[in-house]
């Protein structure tokens, strides 16, 4: 075959892929980017009787401290006298099983549990006898710790609000409850906070969810969500309320294939209360100032939507954000990045 006829046949082949596509009616409606990246929950609502399981994989990484929005050093906050103890990396890792079921086309039901394990690393400052009698040195030691195990379960109903040709909006109504353990322990010793796996509280989640799309490739959203806690927990304290906004746009190369971008701003408020077991505890991680703070992640993802074989139906998706600001109240960890993977199924 000479070079003309190979050409005009990949040509050819070019063309009718993208008639095809073309003539392909709403494909950010309704192929892999009619659901928002996979970091985003609670974003669609489903038809009358359909269900859907999801599970998804999160990573996160912490590493270093902030104090405010600027570094500082583990071994400077332990000599500066106020602590004894400061994290110097931690990750927490969390597996999230969802279902969904839409009773009605105006509402749909949703729960989701998820299994968290964490890990953090600590310095600590450490006096032992020195050389000469009565002297005494400081020197600095490692140590970590480890928990894991189910966290808050939560439930809901997506309300549908308003919904035009390309434009719709629902209510996220949910209510977290507390199954995730706060008697976390290391050695037998409570650990700190960000250590445990639940609330302790009877949490609402409360917000609203838009998304609009184009007749073509393009589609975007927005989510505002606030987690309202009520009460005091076992252990004496009550975390503080957390504050989500999401917006994103996803750009379709074909049903099968979308391709996504997100800012996510959080903000979330000090521990109200003490848990007694930590008050003498001389970490950072152990003093509610400590506590809550704000943060904007930049987010890329990629949704998947398998059209056909064996798998057809099946959703693939993943998603890696860092932050572009983070301010924290007192000293902190800083947080590195996100992964997001996750797979849907609709039946
Ligand atoms: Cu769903």
């Amino acid at each position: 075959m000479s070079k003309t006829a190979i050409a005009a046949a990949v040509a050819a082949v070019l063309i009718s892929a993208v008639t095809q596509a073309d003539s392909n009616h709403n494909l950010a409606g309704n192929g892999s980017s009619s659901h928002a990246p996979i970091g985003v929950m609670g974003d669609h609502l489903h038809g009358k009787g359909e269900w859907m399981l999801s599970l998804r994989a999160m990573n996160m990484e912490m590493e270093g401290l902030l104090e405010g929005d600027d570094s500082i050093e583990a071994e400077d906050v332990i000599n500066g006298g106020e602590y004894m103890m400061a994290p110097t990396k931690m990750t927490m890792r969390g597996y999230m099983l969802g279902g969904m079921f839409a009773p009605t086309d105006n509402v749909t039901l949703m729960a989701m549990l998820p299994y968290r394990e964490k890990s953090m690393d600590m310095v600590m400052r450490h006096m032992m006898p020195g050389a000469m009698p009565g002297m005494m040195m400081s020197h600095t030691m490692m140590m970590d710790m480890e928990s894991s195990g189910w966290g808050d379960l939560s439930v809901g109903a997506l309300v549908r609000g308003w919904e035009s040709e390309h434009h719709s909006l629902h209510w996220n109504l949910g209510l977290s409850l507390p199954t995730g353990s706060i008697d976390e322990k290391n050695n037998g010793v409570v650990m700190p906070y960000a250590m445990q796996l639940g609330s302790g509280t009877w949490d609402a989640k409360l917000g609203a969810t838009y998304n609009g799309h184009t007749n073509g490739r393009v589609s975007w959203g927005g989510q505002l969500l606030a987690t309202i806690r009520s009460g005091e927990n076992d252990r004496d304290y009550r975390l503080g309320n957390e504050y989500e906004a999401n917006a994103w746009a996803a750009y379709s190369f074909h049903p099968a294939v979308s391709v996504s971008a997100r800012l996510k701003g959080l903000s979330w408020d000090k521990i109200n209360g003490e848990d007694p077991a930590l008050a003498m505890n001389m970490s950072t991680t152990a003093d509610t100032a400590n506590t809550g703070g704000e943060r904007i992640d930049a987010i890329v993802g990629v949704n998947t939507l398998v059209t056909g074989g064996p798998l057809r139906g099946h959703r693939f998706a993943v998603e890696y954000g860092v932050p572009v600001m983070q301010d924290l109240n007192g000293i902190q960890m800083e947080t590195d990045a996100t992964l997001t993977a996750g797979w849907q199924l609709a039946l």
